[in-house]
């Protein structure tokens, strides 16, 4: 998988480099690359923002940079199809797991990373010529601009990338999976820890039981802190 991430804030992205991400670009599972967006500028104070039509608050992001910058990915893009352009936003779609198991399946993703008070709208309306356009947020709250956001939905989707996690068992049994339910409590050793006791059952040996026992754990953990999940798992088929 191709990915690009284009911002005023390139360092941002560095943590990309790191852990199971930089392991997968180092083995070629995955390439990413970050932009600087005010290479795509030509006044001498690289000024990628104005004043808004209208009047109000902020400034606006001009649309001929970002026009810019993403000519130059598509340029190189290995996509045979419309690449797609997740622009992080906190007036976007609801970005969740089954969003992250969709795009983990696209050749090439372009993030687009806004500072201030948004991109100028007919940006969007260019941009739906050349890419497959998805505002996403990453919950309901509001972040200084899209780079933390984008470092989230790429480690979501970048480790469902095939090969990325080194044991897909270990995508198997997670929060957010198949079930709609939360995970289930995890323990090591030792069994006895500063008076705390690992629950008996995971020292039975009777995996049956414990099955059962995690079962009832991630319902009682997902009807206590995620009511709404619990809701959605209930009226599942
Ligand atoms: Cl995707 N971007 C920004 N700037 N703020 C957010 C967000 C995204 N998701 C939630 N808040």
């Amino acid at each position: 998988m191709r990915i690009d991430v284009i911002s005023i804030f390139p360092e941002y992205l560095n943590a990309l480099n790191l852990s199971l991400l930089g392991k997968a670009q180092d083995a070629g599972l995955l390439e990413v690359n970050v932009h600087d967006l005010r290479n795509h500028t030509f006044d001498r104070h690289k000024t990628v923002d104005d004043t808004p039509y209208g009047g109000g608050a902020g400034m606006v992001m001009k649309p001929e940079p970002w026009a810019l910058a993403l000519e130059s990915v598509l340029e190189t893009s290995p996509a045979a199809q419309k690449p797609v352009l997740i622009v992080p936003t906190p007036s976007g779609e609801g970005f969740n797991q089954s969003a992250a198991y969709e795009l983990a399946e696209a050749e090439h993703l372009v993030f687009a990373c806004g500072r201030y008070e948004g991109i100028d709208e007919r940006m969007f309306h260019w941009a739906r010529e050349h890419f497959w356009v998805r505002l996403m947020s990453v919950g309901d709250y509001v972040l200084n601009g899209g780079e933390v956001a984008a470092l989230a939905m790429v480690e979501a989707i970048g480790r469902l990338v095939p090969g990325v996690v080194g044991n897909p068992e270990s995508l198997v049994e997670e929060s957010h999976g198949d079930e709609g339910l939360l995970e289930y409590p995890v323990y090591t050793k030792p069994s006895s820890w500063r008076g705390y006791e690992v629950p008996e059952i995971l020292l039975s040996g009777d995996h049956g039981k414990i099955a059962e026992w995690r079962k009832e754990q991630q319902a009682e953990r997902t009807r206590t802190r995620r009511p709404d999940l619990w809701f959605k798992h209930q009226n599942m088929a």
